[in-house]
């Protein structure tokens, strides 16, 4: 007898707590005193990592300045899809040794502007 009850507070226990954890999801919690969260912490704003991705493709044109290159590149899925773009590079000590024509390897980064940026290239 001790342990069915035993059983059944343990089971409503979980069921408190499983619904706890469902309202939690679905709404804020405004009875959660502030004064938990010390007052210099930093708003829990949630930043999605930086996004990359490698690709292939055909360097199609380099500016003077070196800081933009123009690839002609494959799929790169949840990045880019196929296309001839524009990029700015990270540094032009990137382009040292890629010249226009060459077929390279190389990794676009989001930047925090939501901007694709080359942030590494090599010759294939
Ligand atoms: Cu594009």
């Amino acid at each position: 007898m001790r342990s069915h009850i035993k059983y059944l507070l343990s089971f409503s226990a979980i069921l408190f707590l499983a619904s706890g954890c469902a309202k939690r999801t679905e709404e804020p919690q405004p009875e959660q005193p502030a004064a938990q969260a010390p007052a210099h912490a930093p708003a829990a704003t949630p930043v999605a990592p930086p996004k990359s991705g490698d690709g292939l493709g055909v360097v199609k044109k380099i500016s003077a300045s070196r800081k933009f290159i123009t690839l002609d590149h494959n799929d790169m899925p949840g990045i880019m899809e196929a296309m001839a773009m524009e990029y700015p590079v990270q540094s032009p000590e990137l382009l040292k040794d890629i010249h226009v024509k060459d077929s390279v390897s190389f990794t676009l980064t989001k930047t925090p502007e939501s901007q694709y940026m080359v942030t590494a290239i090599k010759k294939k």
